[in-house]
């Protein structure tokens, strides 16, 4: 009898052989491996005002970009701030700064100033690409900034870094295991923290979804694909930009959400993959004014960060037949792609609606019982923890909470509660951290709560989340009230909106005599939502 710990483990695959993934290269080589073979095709279009770059123009732009990061300061190693709706703009200064080994860090442009403080603080980042319109939220910091539209006082424009010399685009020996991108994400508990990606973990989560000769996320040079989703969030970053330019697609770029304006743009364009989250998939099987575009070029539809219904599912392909619908499973610190339906790829897989896919290729996952630990076999539920070349180097400066999160073997404990069937097929059922996620951002209840608990009529609080039909989960407050004050919910709630972006804000606010903890002092959250 082999009685190793990992004789007891049961660990699941891919469907699909595993690739040899290109480990020496870097990210931008690596994604913009085959611009060179058609350097005339649109690589990004800006599907509002129609203004495009080529494959060619956007190797040339990095460069420059390089080149001008270089001659401000930046060294390998150095973090900018990018803090840009989706454009042309975000992905050149995303490739450049790779190009010069820098790291990125990325922010929503809706964050507030206490928001972008602490994310840039926290990130060390020595500068910021942004829109005018951001600038004053960012006065207070000690920061080189650099607008992308107009000039403005004290700040650089982004003709220092567009229109530097190609020529000069530095020579960078980067290693594999250097960081490229410095996403932050709650993770299983707490503040947000800074997800160390590096250049193998980015350009393995590509690989594994597009590359190969079954590509489990089978897009091609032929494809138009929708970037509607913030590319700030690790989601659209990867799977739609750095898959998209990996295989040679079009990027159709919308700077926010607005379902008339997607479904134009769709159409004109003949979109033919559409990333989404939720909201977008309710929207495009049960809004009216669906019906009256003609969608027949998309031929993909993926949805993910957040759960999706089976009958959400079925609705959508009653609708739209013509388009294969199915989930990613995506965690910042995983990559950040887990699992993807097999529908999607080259040699489809008959898939189940309610999956959120199959493990990618050249990773491992085990199913943890939390209460035994030990890994469970098919149909049985437990933690997701998954192991491969894709997932975070750790969190930065924050070793306490790195290892609470990889163990020493290497797996990454994800707080998500799934099952694998017997066709591989995985299905999340619950969560076991705290994060809500609202429309597929995150929202970390103890940001709202530390801001909740600084004011003086605050005793104690907790957020925790509330069902909700639109936006999957909303944040909701339980309040111990201080003595002598009287405050109404109206009161809590606008307190905490002026303070943190728009999905973020209380949708109600209860007030009770004590927190229910556990007796080392944790908040009994699953209690609190039951009282819901
Ligand atoms: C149920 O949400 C993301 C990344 C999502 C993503 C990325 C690339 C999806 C498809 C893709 O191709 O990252 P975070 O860090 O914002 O949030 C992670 C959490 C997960 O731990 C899980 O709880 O978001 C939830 N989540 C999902 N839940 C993500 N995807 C799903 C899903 N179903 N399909």
């Amino acid at each position: 009898l082999d009685e190793r710990p990992e004789a007891r483990e049961h660990i699941f695959r891919s469907k699909l052989p595993d690739i040899c993934i290109p480990y020496h290269m870097t990210l931008a080589e690596y994604c913009m491996e085959k611009a060179l073979q058609w350097p005339d095709k649109v690589a990004i279009v800006d599907g509002n005002t129609g203004k495009a770059l080529t494959y060619g123009e956007l190797a040339v732009l990095s460069q420059r970009v390089a080149a001008g990061l270089m001659k401000l300061g930046v060294e390998k190693g150095g973090v900018i701030a990018v803090l840009l709706p989706n454009g042309c703009e975000f992905v050149a200064v995303f490739l450049g700064a790779a190009i010069r080994g820098a790291i990125v860090t990325t922010a929503n442009p809706f964050y507030t100033p206490v928001e972008l403080e602490n994310q840039i603080r926290v990130a060390s980042a020595t500068m910021v690409v942004t829109h005018s319109s951001y600038v004053e939220k960012l006065r207070a910091l000690d920061l080189q900034i650099i607008t992308i539209d107009k000039h403005v006082d004290s700040c650089l424009h982004i003709s220092v870094l567009f229109e530097a010399d190609e020529e000069e685009c530095p020579i960078v020996d980067i290693d594999p295991d250097d960081l490229v991108c410095l996403p932050f994400s709650s993770g299983t508990t707490g503040l947000p923290k800074g997800v160390m990606l590096t250049h193998k973990s980015l350009l393995s989560s590509v690989s594994q979804q597009v590359d190969g000769q079954i590509p489990n996320l089978y897009m091609t040079d032929e494809d138009f694909v929708m970037c509607v989703l913030p590319m700030y969030h690790i989601y659209s970053l990867n799977s739609i930009m750095l898959c998209g330019l990996r295989v040679g697609a079009t990027l159709v770029t919308m700077p926010k959400f607005n379902l008339q304006l997607m479904l134009e743009i769709i159409q004109k364009y003949k979109v033919t993959v559409l990333p989404a989250v939720p909201p977008i998939v309710l929207a495009m099987a049960k809004n009216p004014i669906v019906l009256n575009y003609d969608l027949s070029s998309l031929r993909m539809m993926l949805s993910g960060a957040a759960p999706l219904g089976k009958e959400l599912e079925d609705a959508f392909r009653a609708r739209l037949p013509g388009a294969v619908i199915g989930q990613g499973y995506g965690m910042t610190e995983a990559g950040p792609v887990l699992a993807m339906s097999l529908a999607f790829a080259k040699m489809p897989f008959p898939v189940k609606s309610g999956s959120c896919g199959t493990v990618v290729r050249n990773s491992e996952v085990k199913i943890v019982d939390n209460d035994t630990g030990l890994s469970l076999t098919y149909n049985q539920p437990g933690e997701i923890c998954i192991r491969g070349p894709q997932i975070m180097k750790g969190y930065l400066n924050n070793p306490e909470a790195t290892a609470h999160t990889l163990d020493k073997d290497g797996w990454l404990h994800t707080g998500d509660i799934a099952f694998i069937d017997e066709d591989e097929e995985m299905f999340i059922v619950d969560r076991v951290k705290e994060i809500i996620k609202v429309k597929g951002f995150q929202v970390p209840p103890a940001e709202l709560e530390a801001l909740l608990i600084s004011h003086d009529g605050i005793l104690d609080a907790a957020v925790v989340p509330r069902k909700d039909e639109m936006s999957g989960e909303v944040p909701v407050a339980f309040i111990v009230q201080a003595a002598g004050f009287n405050l109404s919910e109206e009161d809590v709630k606008a307190f905490i909106a002026k303070q943190v972006v728009f999905y973020k804000k209380l949708h109600s606010v209860h007030f009770i005599d004590k927190i229910p903890v556990t007796p080392s002092g944790k908040i009994l959250r699953k209690e609190l939502r039951n009282k819901l």
